[in-house]
């Protein structure tokens, strides 16, 4: 194969490089059916981060999200023709990589010149896998920053220079074969870098952050770790990886007031693999929320065994008004069996310590994980409903790419198929074929219990007695409604 970006036959050196940043998703509603109205539809902070670094560097950046603007391939290659771009950079997960392989097959027809990058977790994960299909001409393995900016430059140097990049998968001509460069370490100082581009996706206000999740609006997540030490089996670490590293409280708090400035933001999400993994560091950052008397309300994902009285306290007092844990299960053998480090009592302690603190308190399970039973499952449904949780979601597991999980059933046989746009972990009602399912269940039992577990958890009268109690605030009746209408659709379809 002769690849475009061996030719080297686009950057011409002479002229500004013109970059288009594409997230290809599928449109909100097929990618999240009945559950669109609850679901986050929200900008792509990896892309905003490549975007920013090349923005950075002087070259010229667009960002297309083809998700919230629910653009056809023909807009698409139409906005492109405006635009020129000599190279195009895509992201993808295991979900959208279809999506990214479609469009990038059909840009090419039109832009046989330019040079075609993905990156993102699926690459990452499955490299040669991606690479083969023969839509793209480069891939960016791991955090791309550092990697797309040495790319790009010495593309203009040099037409062979993409081995000595670290961090690529290449096509070396000589070997006519895909070929992975040296490894490219993970960033080790996450502060001072410059913030995702946030200003070249569409407006703020097209994009939605779940009603289940949020109480003020406009909103933007943050990412102010990267890395995760936990070895869950589920889960893809392989972009960010098992070392944790962090933005100190100050440069946190810098991106915070410079969303609050440029965007108006009175709510940030922050989406950190393990947020209080180093819980000096929440202090520090609530301590400095309070200190410059920064009027924002937050929410953040964290670890059950990494919260105290006292952190949640001080979480609590800097404007965090939800802590979402990843329970995973209510059943021990699984959660030791996919190494997840948690006890059933730890999980319990933590939503208790939350409650406690009247902070509101959702939590995730997975259901479908190697072991899984109906006995086991019925364990979770009420030991989330022992718990009262304010909200939860029953996801149904799914093996991603790059994780230890999907290495195993790979190699038992037990993937029922690779149609990745089936690896998700929300259940379309009426098209899904789950990839994985444990010995013992079927895929309908599976599924109708995820359906029976929804009803059975939110229709109960303890819970929606709770939930009345809250209406007292106005931010929070707001918000029970956005989540009415579409609760009723869901539960109308299960
Ligand atoms: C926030 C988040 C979401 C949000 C927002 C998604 C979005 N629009 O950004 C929501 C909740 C919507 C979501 C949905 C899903 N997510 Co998600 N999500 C995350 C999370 C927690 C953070 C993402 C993030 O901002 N990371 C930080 C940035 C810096 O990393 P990054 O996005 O990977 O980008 C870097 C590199 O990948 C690379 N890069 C990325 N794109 C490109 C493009 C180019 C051209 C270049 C050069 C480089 C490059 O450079 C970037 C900067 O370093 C990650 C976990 C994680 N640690 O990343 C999971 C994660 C990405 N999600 C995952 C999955 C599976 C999903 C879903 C399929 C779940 C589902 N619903 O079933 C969907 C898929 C959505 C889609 N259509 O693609 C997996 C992906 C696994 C895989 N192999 O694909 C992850 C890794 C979770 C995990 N640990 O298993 N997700
Ligand atoms: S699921 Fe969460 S805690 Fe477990 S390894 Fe992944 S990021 Fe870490």
């Amino acid at each position: 194969m002769d690849s475009p970006a061996a030719k080297g036959k686009y950057i011409s050196g002479e002229k500004s490089v013109k970059v288009v940043l594409i997230d290809p998703r599928l449109s909100a509603k097929d990618e999240y059916g009945s559950l669109k109205d609850v679901s986050n539809i929200i900008p792509n902070l990896g892309l905003a981060y490549i975007a920013s670094a090349l923005r950075n560097r002087g070259y010229d950046v667009k960002i297309v999200d083809c998700s919230v603007s629910e653009i056809s391939l023909e807009s698409l290659k139409d906005i492109c023709a405006d635009y020129l771009p000599d190279v195009f950079g895509f992201t993808a997960t295991v979900l959208s990589i279809q999506s990214a392989c479609k469009a990038a097959e059909y840009l090419k027809v039109f832009f046989p010149d330019s040079l075609f990058v993905i990156g993102g977790p699926q690459v990452t994960a499955l490299p040669f896998e991606v690479m083969n299909q023969k839509y793209f001409d480069v891939g960016v393995l791991g955090e791309g920053e550092d990697t797309v900016l040495e790319l790009l430059d010495c593309f203009s140097l040099s037409e062979d220079g993409f081995s000595k990049v670290p961090g690529l998968i290449y096509w070396n001509r000589q070997q006519a074969a895909w070929e992975l460069s040296p490894k490219r370490e993970y960033i080790s100082d996450l502060n001072r870098r410059p913030f995702p581009a946030r200003d070249l996706f569409v407006p703020l206000n097209r994009y939605s952050y779940s009603p289940v999740s949020t109480l003020k609006s406009p909103c933007c997540h943050i990412i102010s770790s990267r890395g995760c030490p936990y070895s869950c089996s589920f889960c893809d670490k392989s972009v960010t990886g098992s070392v944790f590293r962090a933005r100190n409280a100050s440069d946190i708090v810098d991106e915070i007031e410079h969303l609050i400035k440029d965007f108006k933001v009175k709510e940030i999400k922050f989406f950190d693999d393990n947020f209080a993994f180093d819980s000096k560091r929440v202090f520090d950052l609530c301590d400095l929320i309070l200190k410059k008397k920064i009027n924002i309300s937050w929410t953040c994902v964290v670890h059950a065994n990494t919260v105290s009285y006292e952190l949640l306290r001080r979480m609590k007092m800097a404007g965090c008004w939800q802590v979402v844990f990843g329970l995973e299960s209510g059943n021990q053998k699984i959660l030791d069996s996919v190494s997840k480090p948690l006890t059933l009592d730890i999980s319990a302690r933590a939503i208790r310590l939350a409650k406690r603190l009247r902070m509101n308190t959702r939590a995730t399970f997975i259901l479908g994980l190697p072991g899984e039973t109906s006995e086991t499952i019925r364990q979770t449904l009420s030991f989330a409903k022992k718990l009262n949780i304010d909200t939860v979601s029953f996801y149904v597991f799914s093996p991603y790419p790059g994780s230890v999980l999907f290495k195993d059933l790979e190699i038992k046989g037990q993937l029922r198929h690779r149609n990745y746009q089936y690896y998700r972990l929300i259940i379309d009602q009426k098209n899904h074929c789950l990839p994985y399912v444990p010995e013992g269940l079927t895929e309908e039992a599976l599924t109708e219990s995820i359906n029976y577990c929804y009803r059975a958890y939110y229709l109960r009268f303890a819970y929606v007695f709770r939930q009345l109690a809250d209406l007292l605030n106005f931010y929070q009746l707001r918000r029970y409604l956005r989540c009415l209408r579409p609760l009723f659709s869901i539960f109308k379809e299960r």
